[in-house]
């Protein structure tokens, strides 16, 4: 066992702290009050190559590995979680399905573009009556008489990036009577007539990541868009998150970092009662549980996205170790930043400080890309096979 990074992963995770410190930290409240899609940044970014770290240089990619991924992600979360939330949607929820089921054309269309951070993705699975039962969708797409292509109609809801993404993954009933074993993958391109942005939802946190419905009003989606075959949609949506859930725990880590480290700086300066607050029993009480659920988090967090490194050479799932890190670190970002407001007190509460903002940021992390219930039931299921 090696706990040690490799000189490429340290240098990834330093040029995205680099970059995250000096450009995404002081204009990260700013685009949080304004709502304002931080679109500068979002191309910089693109520039680095942090828009596709794993995907491989013949797709624009950076050809990096996961653990790379998850501490650049890491980095920019701790910056901004808004930031962190474009940033893992375009590295995995939107590129990985076409780069395990893609064919070369599709991946050239669709994948080179956002890798290298000329375009934004979005991934499209749940809708207004489907969250958690995500096999219960009603979009619907028909193949024509002929084969060429496919309508498509209905809503998606909860679209990160979808007001300005240029494509989209999206998944869609084929066969109605078939099931979860109905659903099929198509790529999107949102310039097509009958792709329509609805408006954009107003969040509690993560407020620079636009989030929006889409409708699909008689979109034709050429045949040649659909990822692998009819009915193989919702197991690549599936497969596709236990990937994502990785980059999830990532962005939590980050969100925690953050208020960890404000915290820790603040107790040694803040004085109540001819004291530094860090000499009191419950502020250490506080620092000691908000350091080690941090720690703890951070090794569940690398453990998944090495075991997601070694799938392929070992043939073992990694989809439970990727649960069992957002659970966790999710719920040690929520702990950690509501603890890290109440050491900061006032200081904590106001806009003037980012205590609130990492607050308010981290809720997400414990509902989006699978809430902390179905976390602990997919978890459960894998290690009992009770259903
Ligand atoms: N990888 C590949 N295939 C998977 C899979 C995985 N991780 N999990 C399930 N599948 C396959 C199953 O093997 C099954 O295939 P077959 O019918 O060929 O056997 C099929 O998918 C249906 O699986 P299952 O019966 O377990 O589906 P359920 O409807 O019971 O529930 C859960 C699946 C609840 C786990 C799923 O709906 C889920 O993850 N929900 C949360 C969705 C989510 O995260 N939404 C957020 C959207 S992104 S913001």
């Amino acid at each position: 066992m090696d706990f040690n990074f490799s000189e490429e992963q340290i240098m990834i995770r330093d040029a995205a702290r680099e970059f995250a410190q000096k450009e995404i930290v002081p204009i990260a409240a700013e685009f949080d009050e304004s709502g304002e899609f931080p679109m500068a940044t979002i191309k910089q970014m693109g520039e680095l190559g942090l828009m596709g770290i794993e995907m491989p240089a013949e797709y624009g990619g950076s050809g990096m590995d996961t653990i790379s991924y998850v501490l650049a992600l890491q980095e920019i979360s701790e910056a901004d979680a808004s930031h962190g939330t474009i940033m893992s949607v375009n590295n995995s929820l939107y590129a990985n399905g076409l780069l395990w089921h893609g064919t070369e054309a599709q991946k050239q269309s669709f994948l080179r573009p956002v890798a290298e951070g000329q375009a934004i993705g979005a991934y499209a699975l749940s809708e207004p009556q489907s969250g958690s039962d995500a096999a219960n969708m009603r979009v619907r797409a028909v193949k024509s008489a002929d084969g060429s292509y496919y309508t498509i109609n209905g809503k998606k809801s909860w679209i990160t990036s979808g007001p300005v993404a240029r494509f989209v993954v999206l998944f869609a009933v084929t066969d109605p009577d078939a099931g979860a074993r109905g659903i099929s993958t198509f790529m999107i391109d949102t310039e097509l007539n009958g792709f329509i942005r609805g408006k954009k939802e107003p969040k509690l946190g993560i407020r620079a990541s636009a989030t929006c419905e889409v409708e699909f009003d008689d979109y034709q989606c050429p045949a040649e868009n659909l990822v692998s075959e009819e009915g193989k949609g919702f197991g690549i949506a599936m497969s596709v998150l236990d990937a994502g859930r990785i980059g999830i725990a990532a962005q939590a880590v980050g969100i925690a970092s953050a208020a960890y480290k404000a915290s820790r700086e603040y107790v040694q300066e803040r004085q109540a009662f001819g004291k530094p607050i860090g000499s009191f029993q419950m502020i250490q009480s506080k620092i000691a549980d908000m350091k080690t659920r941090l720690e703890a988090a951070e090794l569940l967090t690398m453990k998944a996205a090495w075991k997601k490194m070694t799938a392929e050479q070992t043939g073992e799932h990694y989809g439970t170790d990727a649960c069992m890190a957002k659970l966790f670190a999710s719920e040690a970002a929520n702990y950690i930043t509501h603890q890290a407001v109440q050491i900061h007190g006032g200081m904590g509460y106001s806009k003037e400080m980012p205590l609130e903002r990492y607050y308010r940021d981290a809720k997400i992390t414990e509902i989006y890309e699978g809430t902390s219930e179905i976390q602990r039931m997919v978890i459960a299921r894998n290690e009992t096979g009770c259903r």
